[in-house]
């Protein structure tokens, strides 16, 4: 979403889609993953829209759905491939908008070579380090050859694994590049992407994907139908799409089809992500993510980035509203040093930590193992059940010296030294396990103030309701004192490695006996202040000399006027449908992002059922942007302002580029840098797949992120040993690893044991009895699951034959009320390279009758499942 329209967030909120003539949930589980948002479907269907669900399993999803399309889990960009040449072949693209508002006119480098021409790859693959250099991907005549002293940056960056600008469009795009708006230049994007996807077609759906050519039709028939001037058709996916080795290329591939189609920007349209945990959107804004700072800003780079000017430089392009990048990280850099950071010193901007290399947490966990990791913090997470490779997860933990664990529960990362499925198997025994395990009671989100960033980027804030219980203490109360604690520690320190925790502001204000920060003064540190102290209001008032301070600039608006915007509960019948007094939501409390483009080039709503935002040109001194919600668009640039050449930032843009985030203010159906897998989606097979990809040479997305270890085996292709299509999701009763819900006794009543689905024919195939026992078996490890035989998950006729899938809900492990085999188990780990994603939607399994058998013999099992698929190499016997 970053990369194809500038901000990595859903484009629209889920209210939204009452609005929509047509949604096609795709990835996704909503009714029972989002049942509240699943309330406007159903009101959407009853108003008369279409509702497709495109999912390998049925489920209470598809029940409400007019259709449901079985598809096989890993095959999507095929399908959406298809549709766009449908769309493209069709000439049924909306053409005025494409035109002005895409980057379809966009002329392409000459060198650029792309997957239908080099049999699966794009130009500038290097198979040494298994990664591209992008430069031949770039625009005619916009640094086609990087800039001086960027190759070495480039060689650096390609050792570093994952890219670290993938939210912010990248420098070196350029403002203004070569175009034919008549999009007839054989190397204009339109032309590139009407070849590049002339081979996705119903006949490969109907190979690939299982789905038959007339359900394919009546898809690809009801999103041209309504889409246009006067219709509107919504996407809406989750982890069904993003837990692949080509996560964000599936989302690219809606991307585009949206662009395409004239659905971005405008209501009922858009592409709604709909994200997982209360608050994951918040921890992407404000990351627990290694490479980004707040916002979105790129963590730096050792070496690379010295300096400030260095590192901006590179952060990000300088036209378009990323052009106050310099703005943006001062203010950073203010809210976190204060009066220590000034102009002569960087602001301090040499504090920062450092990127060295990949940070994230599956490389981490192999740190761990070979001995480079000695303490870690885990924080409201239990990889020992919710990560893929768990055997890995524990292996790790149980390598470390020290770990702290700050939970609700009991959880299984912290108990895997004495119950963990090792210890039965014998791989691990309790006295030989070095860790010492601190386990620290946490706060839940009712025994704490503060806010939740929710699915569609809207802050709500949550109030204290009791006080935590005995020692339970919240995440803000730990991290706060024991700041506190290690600067009282480093207070006489004269190590200059101690000066950023010497400098940093940590200073807030305290209450109750266990002095608990104030949570407030947090979110009013987060929006920012100007050179008077007061609160700000936008981030267009973020100033790059350090008179203002701001925590996360796509954050500041959330305390504007002195007032937490975020507790802002005012009814719906005492406001508009949008509800722009509900809570608060970045940027600047847009509800639809790019919403310029709901109207005309000449700010005229495309049609009057679908107004949203125009140009009225009787407000204000000389017209003013206006409608339902606030313009994601500067409020008097009227629709035919030209740009002065040179200009930067916002400058630069015209009065009719409504993606303000973009370089060139333009929604990017080709995105030439910024990922790191390709400019285009091209369909690869997921890393364990029972078909060999027949549209390219290339099997599976070249740049993948693997892991060859001996614990961490992966099938091949099409083999007999593990013939299975294999996906993982969850249960409306349980959350995610469990701790949640396996502790709670209704919860644990109404979803006591693990099962799989299988199909009637693969139980008949495998003699798997409803009710009985089944055991899974992957080269990482066995489980054993209650059987569940239906109609749900058919089989599919993949390329002349049958393909059974296997789906297991992944929410049980070792602890809590109710227990079972943890699936996260069965998986390899194995990542999309944008953003280090696990491949946890599609591998390969064996299944067969029974229960597993307990302590070695479990081992010698899974061995000589290996030994049969000849994957047990040098002599190691290792489990
Ligand atoms: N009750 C409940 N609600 C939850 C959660 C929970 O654990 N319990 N978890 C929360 C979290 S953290 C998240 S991230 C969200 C996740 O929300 P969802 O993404 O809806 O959840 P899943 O059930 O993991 O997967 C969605 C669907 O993707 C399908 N799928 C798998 N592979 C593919 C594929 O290749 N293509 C397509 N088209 N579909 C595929 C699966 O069959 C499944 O139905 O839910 C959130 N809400
Ligand atoms: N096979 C497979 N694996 C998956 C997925 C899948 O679909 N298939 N989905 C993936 C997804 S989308 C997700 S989000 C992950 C989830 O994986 P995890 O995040 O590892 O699992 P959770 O059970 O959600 O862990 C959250 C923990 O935080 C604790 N907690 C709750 N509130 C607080 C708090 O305020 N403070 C603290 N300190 N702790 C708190 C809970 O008790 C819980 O134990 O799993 C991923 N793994
Ligand atoms: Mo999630």
């Amino acid at each position: 979403m970053g990369t194809s329209y500038g901000r990595g967030g859903a484009t629209t909120f889920q209210q939204d889609l009452v609005n929509s003539d047509c949604i096609v949930i795709q990835g996704s589980n909503m009714a029972e993953c989002h049942p509240v948002g699943f309330q406007w479907v159903v009101e959407a269907r009853q108003r008369g829209a279409k509702v497709f669900h495109i999912d390998p399993r049925f489920t209470r999803t598809s029940a409400l759905a007019d259709r449901h399309l079985p598809i096989r889990a890993g095959s999507d960009v095929v399908f959406l491939g298809a549709l766009i040449n449908h769309v493209l072949a069709g000439g049924h693209d909306f053409r005025e908008y494409v035109v002005a508002y895409t980057n379809a006119a966009t002329i392409l480098s000459d060198d650029f070579r792309d997957t239908e021409d080099l049999d699966g790859l794009f130009s500038g693959y290097d198979p040494e380090s298994r990664s591209y250099d992008p430069a031949s991907w770039a625009y005619r005549g916009v640094a086609a050859e990087p800039a001086a002293g960027a190759r070495e940056e480039e060689d650096v960056r390609h050792e570093h694994g994952p890219e670290a600008q993938y939210e912010a469009t990248p420098a070196q795009t350029g403002p203004a590049p070569e175009r034919d708006e008549t999009l007839q230049h054989p190397r204009c994007v339109y032309q590139v992407l009407k070849r590049h996807f002339a081979r996705y077609t119903p006949e490969l759906v109907e190979e690939l994907c299982g789905i038959p050519p007339e359900a394919f039709a009546e898809v690809a028939d009801a999103v041209v139908r309504c889409s246009g001037r006067d219709r509107t058709t919504a996407w809406v996916y989750s982890v069904g799409w993003t837990q692949h080795t080509v996560g964000v290329q599936y989302i690219r591939t809606a991307a585009i089809l949206q662009l395409l189609l004239g659905n971005i920007g405008r209501p009922g349209g858009g592409i709604l992500a709909l994200r997982g945990h209360a608050s994951i959107q918040g921890s992407t804004d404000i990351p627990t993510l290694y490479n980004l700072l707040p916002g979105y800003l790129p963590m730096p780079f050792a070496h690379e980035h010295e300096d400030l000017d260095s590192y901006l430089a590179g952060a990000a392009g300088d036209t378009g509203f990323w052009g106050r990048k310099r703005s943006y990280m001062v203010s950073l850099l203010k809210a976190w040093w204060g009066d220590a950071a000034t102009a002569d010193n960087d602001f301090r901007f040499g504090h920062l930590p450092r990127l060295t290399g990949d940070h994230g947490t599956y490389r981490t966990v192999m740190d761990q193992i070979d001995g480079k990791v000695k303490g870690y913090f885990l924080t409201g997470e239990n990889p020992a059940v919710g990560s893929a490779g768990g055997k890995m997860q524990r292996l790790g933990l149980a390598a470390l010296d020290w770990l702290v664990v700050r939970d609700l529960t009991l959880i299984e990362s912290a108990t895997f030294w004495k119950e963990g499925p090792e210890i039965e198997t014998g791989e691990l025994s309790t006295p030989e396990i070095g860790t010492e395990v601190f386990f620290l009671p946490a706060a839940a989100h009712t025994e704490k103030d503060g806010t939740f960033t929710n699915t569609q980027r809207l802050l709500q804030w949550h109030h204290k309701a009791v006080e935590p219980p005995g020692d339970a203490r919240s995440d803000l109360w730990f991290f706060y004192h024991l700041g506190r604690r290690i600067r009282a520690r480093l207070a006489g320190s004269d190590d200059p490695r101690d000066l950023p925790l010497q400098e940093l502001t940590w200073d807030y204000p305290t209450e109750g006996e266990h002095e608990e920060p104030s949570a407030t003064a947090v979110l009013r540190e987060i929006n920012g202040v100007g050179p008077d102290g007061a609160a700000l209001s936008s981030f267009t008032e973020l100033e790059d000399d350090g008179s203002t301070a701001a925590g996360c600039w796509i954050y500041t608006g959330a305390f504007a006027g002195e007032v937490n915007q975020t507790a802002r509960r005012r009814p719906g019948t005492e406001q508009s449908w949008v509800a722009p007094e509900w809570g608060w939501a970045w940027p600047a409390n847009r509800r639809i992002l790019y919403n310029r483009a709901s109207a005309d080039p000449d700010g005229r709503p495309w049609s009057e059922r679908k107004r949203y935002v125009w140009w009225d040109p009787d407000r204000g001194d000389q017209g003013e942007w206006t409608g339902h919600d606030v313009p994601d668009f500067e409020r008097a640039k009227p629709p035919g302002h030209r740009p002065e050449p040179g200009a930067t930032a916002e400058h630069a843009l015209a009065g009719d580029d409504p993606f303000i985030m973009q370089t060139d203010g333009k929604g990017w159906l080709y995105v030439p840098k910024g990922l790191v897998d390709g400019p285009l989606p091209a369909h690869y097979e997921p890393q364990e797949s029972p078909v060999v990809n027949p549209l390219y040479g290339q099997q599976s997305n070249p740049a993948r992120r693997v892991f060859r270890r001996r614990r961490n085996r992966y099938h091949p292709v099409g083999g007999e040993v593990y013939p299975y299509a294999v996906t993982t999701y969850r249960l409306t009763e349980h959350h995610t690893a469990g701790g949640m819900s396996r502790t709670l006794a209704y919860l644990s009543e109404l979803q006591p044991e693990l099962f799989c689905e299988v199909s009637p024919e693969l139980a008949a195939e495998r003699g798997l009895v409803n009710g009985g026992w089944a055991t899974i078996i992957t080269a990482r490890t066995a489980i054993e699951a209650r059987v569940l035989v239906t109609r749900r998950i058919a089989p599919l006729r993949i390329r002349g034959r049958t393909v059974h899938q296997v789906g297991l809900p992944y929410h049980w492990g070792h602890a809590g009320s109710v227990t079972g085999d943890a699936v996260n188990d069965l998986l390899p780990i194995v990542l999309d390279p944008n953003v280090g994603i696990q491949e946890s939607k599609a591998a390969t399994c064996d299944v067969r009758a029974g229960r597993r058998p307990r302590g070695p013999a479990l081992t010698a099992l899974v061995r000589g499942h290996r030994r049969a698929a000849g994957l047990e190499n040098e002599g190691d016997d290792e489990p």
